[in-house]
């Protein structure tokens, strides 16, 4: 018959022989194992503590990179490729439309090909497809176009006679006449826009 002592304050362990009074000293192993397995439990919660940290910024980072990919556009505006386009419906001049869309990021909208200008189009058509500011202008040399974001005018769409230069026209106006065509007009008047700007 064996009995278990622990000798208090001192962390030695033996095993009593009930029988033959004989001790045996046991604890060494144990000890020496003890103080391993705490240290092994610790660096086991550190790595889990550190692998749940990585899960949740990989988790939120995934989750950024697929609303950027959604929308691409802030909230209101319509992408087409790399750009995004608001129509504002408040009339203004030219010159305030353009300061309305740079305090969004933005100038007024370019237009490069047929297909963007029916992108354009169709944010205007829900509004009736009124006559609407787009970012072309002559203002700095009669007859040069310019875009307002520095992009190359290499694109137009002009209705026939147009652009005329009537009473100093020198902003370009979208959806004239029954082709909803493009026409140079005097830059103060009051007109809603079209906003444009990089994704
Ligand atoms: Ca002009
Ligand atoms: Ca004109």
């Amino acid at each position: 018959m064996w009995s278990v002592h622990e000798y208090i304050n001192t962390g030695v362990r033996a095993v009593h022989n009930l029988h033959t009074g004989r001790l045996k000293l046991l604890a060494d192993t144990e000890k020496r194992e003890r103080p391993s397995i705490k240290r092994d439990t610790m660096k086991l919660l550190v790595v889990s503590a550190l692998l749940c940290g990585l899960m949740v910024l990989t988790t939120a980072a995934s989750k950024r990179h697929l609303v950027k990919r959604s929308t691409g556009c802030p909230f209101g505006w319509t992408r087409n490729s790399d750009r995004c386009f608001l129509f504002v419906p408040t009339a203004m001049s030219w010159a305030r439309a353009e300061r309305n869309c740079l305090s969004m990021g933005a100038n007024l909208a370019s237009v490069h090909s047929s297909s963007e200008y029916k992108t354009i189009q169709s944010l205007t058509a829900p509004h009736g497809n009124p006559k609407t500011w787009i970012g072309g202008t002559d203002a700095p040399q009669e007859g040069i176009w310019l875009w307002s974001d520095g992009s190359s005018f290499h694109y137009s769409y002009w209705c026939p006679e147009e652009p005329t230069n009537g009473q100093n026209q020198h902003c370009i106006q979208m959806n004239y006449g029954d082709s909803k065509c493009w026409d140079d007009m005097g830059c103060d008047r009051h007109l809603p826009s079209v906003c444009a700007k990089k994704v």
